[in-house]
């Protein structure tokens, strides 16, 4: 096991990886810019290290500052938390030469997924169904044309080098695709110096849903069920949930144990999570993210896995002591995103908590690094916590979050706490009937002002 972990990360995340070193015995560093200084992960850690200027390109993405942080350390391995380095290839290359262990997958899988055509085609060759669309780049806008009348119409045009929502284009009749082609590739010029793009069915109302895979690198690999993340505003998750509302545990246990399969096959190593859309009864898969990510409490919630320790256990080298048959799904856990915005303008809002009560009880959690009297700096992403909540039942775990979100105070700052107040009101939410444009209709229709 290793000795002492880096945590090149902040916020709440920083926070929860020390937590989970701390319960293993293993010593933390901490790194933060010079506006992280009051911290409450610095103050938690065994030592901390300022590593540059609040920009995060000169702080918490800066390499040579955070090799210079393990040399003097001594630490032995590296959390990178999520964002910031977590998906970087290179930086796990990096360490690895410097004799520090990257606490996350291969660097050769970070690679490989962060290639949204590559991904796509090892899925699909493992088993994994995909959406219909392109075998690989469209190079013009005749092959284009080609394959999107064989799929049929609207298409989707995304880039390579993507994710997350952007370079991607719309063209719902043959009329559109040219543009689409033209303003696609241009996005993805700009934004990854890469203008590679593919052609996708354009799916109109799915629901997104992911499954949490963790595996050993030696050829195990189990999947921890799903998380519905169709309640997005922009790309940005706002409410996570497990289990989806839309599946049953025939549905979970196919499509888990054909992604587990494929990570076994893969030899995949750390945790990750294999996004689909859902649509109609069936999966497809859309990218893969090698890293942990921000609404992983839900699984814990409903699993009692420690993710972050199994993480840390695999990447220290041990085998997966978990079997498939030892995962047993129990309740139903709801995470909302609490940011640091105004919950109808989505605009930032950074400054001092001038009050602080977060709620508590049975089957609440809150994961959080603010305290009373913290000011959120104005460099980072608005994140303020996370309320994740469990119950026996969707039912119960709804009427939990509505007790805990009436208890949570925040002053001082905008927060999107309002917006969660009026989703657990709404029809739709509560009967779990949503898909990934119904939070956009639901604001375009004013449902904060209502
Ligand atoms: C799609 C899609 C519809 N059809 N692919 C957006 C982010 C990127 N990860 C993939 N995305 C989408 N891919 C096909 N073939 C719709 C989206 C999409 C979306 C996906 C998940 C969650 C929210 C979303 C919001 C808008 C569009």
């Amino acid at each position: 096991m290793f000795d002492k972990i880096l945590i090149a990360n902040r916020g709440e995340i920083a926070l929860r990886v020390l937590r989970a070193c701390k319960e293993l015995g293993i010593a933390t560093v901490a790194v933060h810019s010079t506006a992280d200084e009051d911290a409450m992960h610095v103050r938690l850690a065994d030592e901390s290290v300022c590593i540059g200027p609040p920009a995060a390109r000169d702080s918490y993405l800066n390499v040579p500052a955070l090799l210079a942080a393990c040399e003097i350390t001594g630490a032995d391995a590296v959390h990178p938390g999520y964002g910031f380095l977590s998906e970087n290839a290179r930086f796990a290359e990096i360490l690895e030469e410097h004799n520090v262990h990257f606490i996350g997958p291969k660097p050769a899988h970070i690679r490989l997924m962060g290639d949204k055509i590559e991904a796509k085609r090892t899925a699909k060759g493992l088993g994994i169904p995909v959406v219909p669309g392109s075998e690989g780049g469209v190079s013009s806008d005749q092959e284009a044309l080609a394959i999107a009348r064989s799929i049929g119409f609207p298409v989707l045009v995304k880039a390579s080098a993507g994710g997350g929502g952007r370079g991607m284009k719309v063209a719902p009749t043959p009329d559109e695709l040219s543009t689409a082609l033209a303003t696609a590739r241009a996005e993805a010029k700009a934004a990854f110096g890469d203008d590679t793009v593919y052609l996708e069915k354009y799916l109109e109302r799915p629901r997104h849903i992911e499954i949490q895979v963790i595996g050993d690198g030696h050829g195990r690999a189990i999947h921890l069920g799903e998380r519905d993340c169709s309640l997005q505003r922009r790309h940005q998750k706002v409410w996570e949930e497990s289990p989806s509302p839309a599946l049953n545990a025939a549905a979970r246990n196919a499509i888990g144990e054909t992604v587990a399969k494929a990570m076994r096959e893969l030899q995949y190593l750390g945790v990750g999570t294999v996004e689909f859309l859902y649509e109609d009864g069936k999966f497809y898969f859309i990218e893969m993210n090698t890293r942990i990510q921000v609404e992983h409490p839900v699984t814990e919630m409903i699993t009692d896995i420690d993710l972050i320790l199994e993480q840390i256990r695999v990447a220290a080298g041990n085998h997966l002591e978990l079997a498939q048959r030892d995962v047993k799904f129990h309740g139903h856990a709801i995470e909302c995103r609490i940011n640091a915005e105004n919950p109808t303008s989505f605009r930032p809002s950074p400054g001092k908590i001038v009050h602080y009560h977060p709620p508590g009880g049975l089957g609440v959690r809150v994961d959080s690094a603010v305290y009373h009297g913290y000011s959120i700096p104005p460099f980072y992403d608005s994140l303020v916590g996370k309320l994740i909540v469990h119950g026996k039942t969707r039912g119960e775990c709804l009427m939990r979050l509505k007790r805990a979100l009436d208890e949570f105070v925040v002053d001082g700052i905008d927060t999107t706490l309002p917006l969660f107040r009026a989703l657990v009101r709404e029809k739709d939410i509560i009967d779990g009937d949503y898909h990934i444009h119904w939070l956009a209709d639901f604001l375009a229709r004013g449902g904060m002002e209502g």
